[in-house]
């Protein structure tokens, strides 16, 4: 169990909310605490004090069941305030321990605690947590494991000889705040990170101590579960084993036809499930990632490795080196990720929404902002202040969270009329219109009618930097049913989707120039942050909230606010 588990509670009856359905079901309780700290870390032959969980980087792995539910103390020891986000776990009618700062709370500050409540329903698989302020997450994180249920069918594949988690992250020499703060003052790109890290580690490839390196020791003929988490700031990632293939068998806490492949390309958000079989000749490979980066944007251009070791084999002189795709070969990414699909069995059926009674188009842009500097000229192309937007909105995060706001009624908060349709049509993945470098800035929301089946389709523009949008949508997993370059077309688009087994995810990287079109059911009221996870994106505005009304019913509402919620300043 990981650091941090402080009990648990057997075999209690409860009652969830799964696809709109109630179903009394048995599920454990567990509990963790979590102290938040500046902690010296050496990594890359120097030490730096940097904030983390229990004083792991990467943090504490909470375990759960199918269906469990979790408390979570965390005692906020760090020099700023922080929030704590789930990722991928749904919360049924529990927005209020979903996380991000100033959408669902205000921050624990220094000296104060908060416990979560994170409740699991249909995911199972592998997700994680982390920070949901600024850029704190870069130290603030960890994996989520979430078993099959107790007493259930168990996987559906052979059991593993054992589990690993693979946590991918990045490394900066410098205090993340700082950083963020210092590129938003002054509307510049942001400094890149100065190495990757696997379990923390950096690896091999840097000018550095052989021995920073995460070692996995394997047993010849075994087969392992790899649980991998990109936590990686800005980057996607190629990830290869040398002289391994292995197979792929879920995404994002679900289930997928399983993959045989040699590399795969994981975005910020996402998590993916590997079952490694070694079976080569005993020796030591290098595991290795590096990014898939096709934008002209500045990025960490390094590749950070482990070491597959079989056990009773001396060190060889060399270690091979996996083969991974070149950093633009989009080519490439699109082959592995047009090969996910639902498992979609009868252990594990699928629901995708046939009928939409909701569409949304969503335009996806990097943009530009006037310098309001008056003592010198912004970071930005033309001396302009980079900027972001959704639907040509740059998002301002409120200093009242938009939760209580919207079920106190406060106003002043937030409008609701952030737009179904962007606010102009032109040549989204041609043209690099002018108009469209000039965001407006608000708080907007968009309001969805509980129980609506709705279609959203992510449209990416050529405007400022095009690249590929990892867009991560909270309080739900949606059906990724169609994906392509060039521009999303009401009439010829659709009868290209894939209605029969397409994959249920969180996060999905919109394609640079092109579009993804996901569908939902909005059984899940709440108020939940959507944003791209390339985390200077949404530092810039490239983030809305979706707000599901409540239902008609009491297994339909919202529940009530926990009475300790951190409260605005
Ligand atoms: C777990 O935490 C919950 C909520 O804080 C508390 O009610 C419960 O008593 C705790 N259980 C254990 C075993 O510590
Ligand atoms: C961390 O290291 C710094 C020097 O880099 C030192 O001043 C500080 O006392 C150390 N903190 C802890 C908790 O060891
Ligand atoms: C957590 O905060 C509550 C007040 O909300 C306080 O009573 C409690 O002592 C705190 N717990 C810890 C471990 O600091
Ligand atoms: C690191 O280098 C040292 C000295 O060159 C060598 O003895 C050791 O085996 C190396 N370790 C690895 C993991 O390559
Ligand atoms: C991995 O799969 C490729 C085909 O995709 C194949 O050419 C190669 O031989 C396989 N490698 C191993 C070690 O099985
Ligand atoms: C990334 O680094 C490699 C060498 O390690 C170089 O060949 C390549 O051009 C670099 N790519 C970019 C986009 O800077
Ligand atoms: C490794 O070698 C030791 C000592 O020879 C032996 O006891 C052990 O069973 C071996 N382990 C494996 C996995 O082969
Ligand atoms: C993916 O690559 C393989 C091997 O290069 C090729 O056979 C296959 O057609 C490609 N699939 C797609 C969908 O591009
Ligand atoms: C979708 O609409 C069609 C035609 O109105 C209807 O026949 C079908 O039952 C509906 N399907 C669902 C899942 O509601
Ligand atoms: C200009 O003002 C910004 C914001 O106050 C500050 O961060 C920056 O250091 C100043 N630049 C110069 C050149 O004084
Ligand atoms: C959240 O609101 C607080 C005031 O309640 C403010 O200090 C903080 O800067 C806000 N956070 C963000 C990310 O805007
Ligand atoms: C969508 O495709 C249809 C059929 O090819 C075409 O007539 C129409 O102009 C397209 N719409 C747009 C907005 O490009
Ligand atoms: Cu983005």
């Amino acid at each position: 169990m990981g650091l941090g588990k402080k009990g648990s509670i057997l075999g209690l009856l409860g009652v969830f909310l799964l696809d709109g359905l109630l179903l009394s079901v048995a599920y454990n309780v567990h509990n963790y605490t979590f102290i938040l700290k500046e902690t010296n870390f050496t990594r890359l032959c120097f030490t730096k004090p940097m904030l983390t969980v229990n004083a792991s980087f990467p943090g504490p792995t909470i375990q759960v069941n199918k269906g469990d539910k979790a408390f979570i103390n965390v005692q906020n020891n760090g020099k700023y305030g922080v929030t704590i986000h789930w990722h991928g776990v749904k919360q049924p009618l529990n927005p209020w321990s979903d996380g991000p700062e100033n959408i669902t709370q205000c921050p624990i500050q220094p000296g104060k605690n908060f416990t979560y409540e994170v409740i699991f329903s249909d995911e199972e698989g592998t997700l994680w947590w982390h920070a949901h302020s600024d850029w704190s997450r870069a130290t603030v994180h960890g994996p989520i494991v979430i078993l099959p249920q107790q007493g259930g069918k168990g996987y559906p594949f052979p059991k593993p000889y054992a589990e690993q988690t693979l946590v991918l992250a990045s490394w900066f020499n410098t205090d993340v705040k700082e950083l963020i703060d210092d590129a938003m003052a002054i509307g510049g790109d942001p400094a890149v990170s100065d190495a990757f890290t696997i379990n923390g580690w950096p690896g091999a490839l840097y000018n550095c101590s052989n021995e920073t390196i995460y070692r996995l020791q394997v047993v010849h003929g075994k087969t392992y579960l790899l649980r991998l988490v990109n936590a990686i700031m800005n980057e996607e990632m190629f990830f290869a084993i040398a002289g391994h293939n292995f197979t792929v068998v879920a995404q994002d806490g679900a289930y997928i036809k399983p993959i045989p492949t040699s590399y795969i390309m994981i975005t910020p958000g996402q998590t993916m499930d590997i079952l490694l079989t070694a079976n080569q000749t005993p020796s030591y490979y290098y595991i290795a990632a590096r990014p898939f980066f096709d934008s002209g944007a500045p990025f960490d251009n390094t590749t950070t490795t482990a070491i597959l070791q079989y056990t009773n084999v001396t060190a060889p002189t060399n270690i091979s080196l996996p083969t991974l795709p070149i950093q633009t070969d989009h080519a490439s990414a699109d082959n592995f990720t047009s090969k996910i699909k639902a498992l979609a069995n009868n252990d594990h059926p699928i629901s995708v929404p046939q009928n939409v009674t909701k569409h949304v188009l969503i335009t996806v842009s990097v943009n530009q902002l006037p310098c309001e500097l008056t003592n010198g000229t912004c970071g930005g192309p033309n001396g302009n202040r980079i900027s972001a937007s959704l639907n040509n909105i740059s998002f301002a995060t409120p200093t009242t969270d938009i939760l209580q706001a919207y079920y106190r009624s406060l106003p002043d908060v937030f409008d609701s009329d952030f737009p179904n349709q962007p606010p102009l049509f032109f040549n989204f993945s041609g043209v690099n219109s002018s108009t469209y470098l000039l965001p407006e800035v608000g708080t907007k929301v968009l309001l969805i009618e509980y129980g609506a089946s709705v279609e959203l389709v992510y449209q990416g523009t050529n405007v400022g930097n095009p690249e590929n949008h990892p867009m991560h949508l909270h309080g739900y997993s949606f059906y990724v049913v169609g994906s392509a370059y060039g521009n999303w077309n009401a009439t010829t688009s659709p009868a290209t989707y894939n209605l029969n087994d397409p994959p249920l995810v969180n996060t999905i990287g919109v394609p640079k120039n092109g579009w993804t079109a996901i569908r939902f059911v909005a059984n899940n009221p709440g108020v939940w942050f959507m944003h791209c996870h390339l985390e200077r994106h949404a530092s810039w505005g490239m983030d809305t909230v979706i707000v599901v009304k409540n239902g008609p019913s009491k297994g339909t509402r919202i529940q009530r606010p926990p009475s300790n919620l951190p409260i605005c300043a």
